[in-house]
């Protein structure tokens, strides 16, 4: 698989752990997925042959209300994006993002941080752009510290899940790359 360049790459994050109109959680990720893929192929003029994803990975919760269902989670990268960098084209890459997770029953204001919710869409990092706005923070500020995050994310980058020791069960892969 051709090495892509880290400097024009986006990385989404995708997580769900309550079931939406389009079932449970890894279903509302396979009915997303695609509709994802149109908006960020067109919002950075991409191209959708270049597009990685990776398994749908089960992972516990971590913080939030104890008692929460597993998630769902999965990471998308978008490599080559054409659109030049810039805090306001994120910030719209953000509104349609939200847009997303809200036609899939998402509703803020009715949920608690770390709560359920039938669909979390996070910009991980977009190439080396930095930004603090109140609605965005760039690169994502728990990326780093999350094994749900980073373990798909290596294994989008990758190509191929990453190796395992036999003694250590992986999370269970509902999907395959996409
Ligand atoms: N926001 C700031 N930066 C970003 C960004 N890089 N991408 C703002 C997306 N949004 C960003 O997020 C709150 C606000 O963060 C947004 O309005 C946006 O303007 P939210 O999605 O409304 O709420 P949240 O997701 O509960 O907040 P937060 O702090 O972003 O949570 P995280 O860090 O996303 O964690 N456990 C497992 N196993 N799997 C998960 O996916 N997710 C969370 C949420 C907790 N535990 C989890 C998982
Ligand atoms: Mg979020």
């Amino acid at each position: 698989m051709a090495p892509f360049p880290l400097e024009t790459t986006l990385a989404i994050g995708l997580g769900a752990n309550l079931s939406s109109l389009h079932g449970p959680p890894e279903s509302t990720l396979r009915w997303i997925l695609p509709c994802l893929i149109d908006l960020l192929v067109e919002w950075g003029d991409a191209d959708a042959r270049d597009v990685r994803c990776s398994s749908f990975l089960k992972t516990q919760p971590l913080g939030g209300p104890p008692g929460q269902d597993e998630y769902c989670n999965a990471v998308l990268l978008i490599p080559r994006v054409q659109r030049p960098m810039s805090e306001v084209a994120a910030l719209e890459l953000l509104e349609h993002m939200q847009r997303l997770e809200q036609s899939c029953g998402r509703d803020r204001q009715r949920e608690q941080r770390w709560g359920p919710r039938t669909l979390d869409l996070d910009i991980l990092f977009w190439g080396d752009l930095r930004m603090e706005h109140p609605r965005l923070l760039l690169p994502h500020p728990r990326l780093h510290l999350r094994t749900f995050v980073l373990e798909p994310l290596l294994e989008a980058m990758q190509g191929s899940a990453p190796p395992r020791s036999p003694d250590q069960p992986g999370p269970e892969a509902l999907g395959r790359g996409c």
